[in-house]
């Protein structure tokens, strides 16, 4: 009877020991997921953008056309205003493509610069999600084309007619740039108005013609548009083809945007500014002192970060490129930007062009773990795919978002990409499995964050001798760390004692890593997983 009555008693407390572990368990679980709700404090332009092909992206009004409404419904996806939810990608700015009135579906063509396209919404939608945007601290920039007009833009319309009537008095004579037969310049693309000797200059298309910055008014008008959405809460631009305004004459493009930015800053000092210049670096760091720029030769299938992150060839290559493209720029201006990118809407996207997720997770290490203000094009945390093809459209670039849920977002007119060579995963399953990539993307977009000096630092390139381990020494307020990559598909040690630039610096912390294994760092020695990436203190 004692014995029953000491086992009964044992089992209590076995019990009531195993009910005291899980309420513990449960605890610690519950204070992991109360952090406190707190909005990014940031303030400064070293941002992680995320680009929105409008059209494509998500769908509020159930016609298959993304729209501004849809982007709303998606802010908490993007961001959901709490850094410390893990639930959110926690991109702190979005690039839209261009949403101004345009008879194309990627909107490049503008008919009127005051006027959202009545497909994407209106202009109180614009308000409401910078206003949401803001309440998040996510900055909202607008893709602005400054070098060109739709042909069906009014003043185009005009200029035509003032042209065959020969008007010179007329006040859109002079708004395009127009040659007569003899004063074709070589290099640029031209068309003619039927029945009199006048060319009007269009590099990118017939469609497109381009608008004449030697006339005050038209330098005018282009300033107004960029006043009234700044005015309107916006914080800045992405700029579109910014090396047309006198294409073939950089000194005289780069005076253009001097002044232009020049005048920008006086009415937003802290503007968000980004070009497109779409050429060697030369050329790229010549518009550095006006604004900042993207780094082309970092993007797409044979650039610095994707042939890194293939493991092909070394990794010092990307990372004396990052260190150059550092100096080059800020040299240029204090407070120039990197912004490194995978791929964007005029590119294949980057996906397609790997053997396995593994070397995409390898790529965006590569693409985040930079200095300045990275951008990741919509669908690329998800591993979405889709190039040009046979048939060599561009819409096959900007295919619908793969959510997965009832949203009907349908894929742009011309569109030839076949469904079975798209991932067979949706942002809906992606974000229920822990595995996934989406679920990569926010742990490194969260670790960007948490190291103020991987946005902000002075990146010095390290030589390890090593093909596929290296990284950088990065310097920012007094305070060191390290970044380091293993882009092999092995573990490996390395002793950072062996490296010259860190003889004399102390390192006592592996703060972060991500990858496809793990890391540990024993004394100086550090081990470092396939294809991870390490953030050491
Ligand atoms: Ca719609
Ligand atoms: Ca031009």
């Amino acid at each position: 009877m004692a014995n029953i009555l000491k086992k009964i008693i044992s089992l209590v407390l076995i019990i009531s020991s195993l009910l005291t572990l899980c309420a513990c368990k449960k605890d610690k679980k519950d204070e992991q997921e109360e952090l406190p709700a707190m909005v990014d404090p940031i303030d400064d332009n070293y941002r992680t953008f995320y680009q929105i092909f409008v059209g494509s992206f998500s769908d509020s009004s159930r016609d298959g056309i993304g729209d501004l409404r849809g982007i709303i419904d998606r802010m908490d996806y993007l961001n959901d205003g709490n850094i410390n939810s893990g639930k959110s990608l926690g991109v702190q700015g979005l690039w839209l493509s261009p949403i101004f009135s345009s008879p194309s579906y990627h909107k490049y063509d503008t008919t009127d610069y005051y006027k959202i396209d009545w497909r994407f919404g209106t202009e109180a939608d614009l308000k409401e999600l910078i206003d949401l945007c803001h309440e998040r601290n996510v900055k909202v920039i607008l893709d602005l084309v400054v070098n060109h007009t739709s042909n069906q833009h009014p003043w185009f319309l005009k200029f035509k007619e003032a042209r065959m009537e020969d008007d010179v008095d007329n006040k859109y004579f002079d708004y395009y740039t127009a040659v007569t037969t003899e004063e074709k310049v070589g290099g640029r693309t031209y068309q003619k108005i039927a029945g009199i000797d006048c060319w009007f200059e269009c590099n990118f298309s017939g469609d497109m013609p381009e608008l004449n910055f030697d006339n005050p008014e038209v330098k005018e008008e282009m300033l107004n548009v960029a006043k009234y959405y700044l005015e309107l809460g916006v914080d800045g631009f992405r700029f579109d083809a910014i090396k047309y305004i006198y294409y073939g004459d950089t000194p005289k493009t780069v005076e253009f945007w001097d002044w232009y930015m020049s005048e920008l800053r006086k009415i937003k000092p802290d503007i968000y500014a980004v070009g497109e210049c779409w050429s060697g670096d030369t050329e790229i760091i010549d518009y550095y002192g006006a604004l900042d720029c993207f780094g082309f030769a970092f993007s797409q299938q044979e650039g610095a970060i994707a042939n890194a992150a293939r493991g092909n060839s070394y990794l010092s290559n990307y990372t004396k490129y990052v260190e150059k493209w550092q100096s080059q720029t800020s040299a240029k201006r204090e407070d120039a930007m990197l912004m490194s990118f995978l791929s964007n809407h005029d590119m294949d996207r980057i996906a397609g062009t790997f053997v396995t997720e593994n070397y995409m997770r390898m790529a965006a290490n590569l693409n985040l773990l930079t200095p300045g203000s990275p951008f990741i094009y919509y669908g690329e945390e998800i591993g979405m795919k889709g190039s040009r093809g046979s048939a060599n459209t561009d819409a096959n670039r900007r295919l619908a978002m793969l959510w997965g849920d009832e949203d009907i977002i349908r894929n742009p007119v011309g569109s030839t990409y076949p469904d079975d060579k798209q991932i067979q995963t949706t942002v809906k399953s992606q974000t229920e499995d822990e595995g996934s990539l989406y679920n990569y993307y926010c742990k490194l977009i969260a670790i960007r964050h948490k190291h103020p000096e991987i946005a902000r630092g002075k990146y010095t390139s390290l030589t390890t001798g090593g093909k596929n381990i290296g990284g950088f020494i990065v310097e920012y307020e007094g305070k060191n760390i390290i970044i380091f990559h293993n882009t092999s598909t092995e573990e490996l040690s390395y002793d950072l004692s062996k490296c010259a630039q860190l003889s004399g610096i102390t390192f006592s912390k592996l703060a972060d890593y991500i990858g496809s294994g793990s890391a540990k760092l024993e004394g100086t020695v550090l081990t470092i997983g396939a294809q991870t990436s390490v953030i050491i203190e």
